[in-house]
C-alpha cells in the first residue's frame, strides 16, 4: 500500500473539486493512504485561512517527501501542481499525471507533456481514467 501525495488545482480554479474526490476516494478505496486529501474539500479557501502560505508550503514540501508516488490530475492549469510536480521529479519521486483529452490534444504544459521523466495519461473519459489510475498504483508497487 501507498503514500499518495494527490496534486490538483486550488488557485488556480475549483472547476475539478469533485473529480479530485473520485480520485481520492478511489486511490483509498484500493487501500492507499492519500496525504492531501484537503485537495478535495470544497471548503478549502475556509479550512486554510489560519494558516499562512509558508506553512502550507512547509506541510506540502514534507508530505512530497514523506510519499511513495505522486499523482497529479492536471485538466484545470494550475502553477502550484507544476511546482510540486518538479519538484517531485527533483526527489525521484514515481510521477503519474492525468489530464482530459480536447478535441485535438489536451491543454497539458508541454513543459510536463514533453518532458519524458513523468507518466503521463491523457485520457477520454473517466471510466478510461479509473483504469489507468488502477494500472499505475499497482505497477508502481514495490
Ligand atoms: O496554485 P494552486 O493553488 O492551484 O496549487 C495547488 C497545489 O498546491 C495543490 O496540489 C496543493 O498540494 C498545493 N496547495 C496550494 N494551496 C494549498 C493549500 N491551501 N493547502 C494545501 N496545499 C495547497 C490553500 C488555501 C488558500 C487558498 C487560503
Amino acid at each position: 500500500m501507498k503514500k499518495i501525495y494527490f496534486c490538483g488545482s486550488i488557485r488556480g480554479g475549483r472547476d475539478d473539486v469533485f473529480l479530485y474526490q473520485r480520485i481520492i476516494k478511489r486511490m483509498k478505496d484500493l487501500g492507499n493512504t492519500v496525504l492531501t486529501e484537503h485537495i478535495a474539500s470544497p471548503e478549502v479557501f475556509g479550512l486554510e485561512k489560519d494558516k499562512s502560505d509558508h506553512d502550507i508550503w512547509v506541510e506540502d514540501m514534507s508530505w512530497l517527501k514523506e510519499s511513495d508516488i505522486v499523482v497529479a490530475e492536471c485538466s484545470t492549469a494550475s502553477l502550484g501542481v507544476g511546482y510540486e510536480l518538479a519538484v517531485a521529479k527533483t526527489l525521484g519521486k514515481h510521477t503519474y499525471v492525468f489530464a482530459r483529452k480536447k478535441e485535438r490534444s489536451s491543454s497539458l504544459s508541454a513543459m510536463i507533456a514533453g518532458d519524458p521523466y513523468y507518466h503521463v495519461v491523457i485520457y477520454g473519459s473517466e471510466e478510461e481514467l479509473f483504469s489507468c489510475l488502477d494500472t499505475v498504483i499497482n505497477e508502481s508497487e514495490d
